[in-house]
């Protein structure tokens, strides 16, 4: 993440420059949507930056797969702004679908961790996350430094836009250069996180609940430890519990709450009284300090304090770690799971 922000945030001018995004501040004043495209991983950094781009520069944001993307007729005109997120910036999907946004017209935004790939020499502009090489084949700090972009982005599209007094602006950027000191400490609950996988490693399934932009962080979780552990997992808005995933709930059902203190907490707890009235066994990411959940949750994470834009920064880290070690604990190779590949080029 510092590496992300080196030269692109000054918290105390409550200023963020995107060298990269510089030639279209203009276009970015007027547009009227934007559309992001991606696949796994990086598809759900994309929906981060839905939120945080509705929430902050008040453009309208559509996340698209661009596996299906590219291969529908989609309405697009030069009018849009199209940004692709890649962490190899090789995935054929995506490069199919910005290929076709190109001939249609859009200018295209390429956020991609690896330098002079396809995907930044077939966008128009772009910014480089600045992750380091991936040494495992699942996305876990890209994923980090694709969020930091996006964040980075939204603030600067609210700048350019007027959408943000510039006091809020210095609030938000003076929080978000503390977010590496945080995760540090969010680390620090490593030993725990161990215990909880012990305890949920020979599970069949496990859900994952979030809501606002708790919900990507679900599906991230869900998707890591589906991709290097092989246990069938499932993110949801937790709202949507009751529309569907509520059946699946017993004893043998663990359930992940993204459960921290922001907007949406109250009704998270709701939801995880829901879960324990059907005997399932709740984890839940808290809030440091936090006493409520605690009362409730079979087993609790803490992570410091946030503003709810940089949640996602800071839940996803319990959860690689969950990931991670119940990866190992079932004999999983963490760095190589069967099946997937580094970059998708077919
Ligand atoms: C997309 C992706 C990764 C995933 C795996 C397969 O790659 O789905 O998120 O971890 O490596 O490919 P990319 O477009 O971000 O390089």
């Amino acid at each position: 993440i510092r590496d992300c922000m080196r030269g692109r945030i000054y918290p105390e001018e409550g200023k963020v420059q995107l060298g990269g995004i510089k030639e279209f501040a203009d276009k970015l004043k007027n547009i009227d949507r934007i559309i992001i495209v991606a696949c796994g991983t990086s598809w759900h950094a994309g929906l981060v930056g839905e939120y945080l781009i509705e929430e902050y520069a008040r453009i309208p944001v559509e996340v698209e797969y661009a596996s299906e993307f590219r291969y529908r007729n989609p309405i697009i005109t030069e009018k849009d702004v199209v940004i692709a997120i890649s962490q190899s910036g090789e995935t054929a999907d995506t490069m199919a679908a910005i290929e076709m946004a190109k001939e249609r017209g859009a200018t295209i935004f390429g956020i991609c961790n690896v330098a002079g790939a396809s995907i930044p020499r077939l966008s128009h502009a772009g910014v480089y996350t600045h992750a380091g090489p991936e040494i495992g084949v699942a996305s876990t700090k890209a994923f980090t430094a694709q969020v930091t972009v996006l964040t980075l982005m939204a603030f600067y599209m609210a700048q350019q836009r007027g959408a943000i007094t510039t006091s809020k602006l210095i609030e938000l950027l003076t929080e978000l250069n503390e977010i590496p000191d945080k995760i540090q400490t969010a680390l620090e609950s490593n030993d725990i996180i161990k215990e909880v996988s012990e305890k949920i490693k020979d599970s069949r399934n496990c859900l994952f609940l979030g809501r606002g932009s708790g919900f990507p962080v679900a599906l991230e979780g869900a998707l890591k430890l589906k991709e290097i552990s092989y246990i069938h997992a499932e993110g949801y808005p937790a709202a949507e519990m009751k529309h569907g995933p509520i059946a699946l709930i017993d004893e043998e059902m663990p359930v992940v709450f993204i459960a921290t203190q922001n907007s949406s907490y109250e009704k998270v707890i709701s939801n995880i009284q829901e879960v324990k009235a059907r005997k399932g066994k709740v984890i839940a990411i808290v809030t440091e300090g936090d006493v409520e959940v605690k009362k409730m949750a079979d087993y609790c994470i803490e992570i410091p304090d946030a503003n709810e834009a940089f949640l996602p920064l800071l839940a996803t880290i319990p959860l690689q770690l969950l990931s991670y070690h119940i990866a190992v604990m079932r004999g999983c190779n963490v760095d190589q799971p069967r099946n997937l590949a580094k970059s998708v080029t077919v």
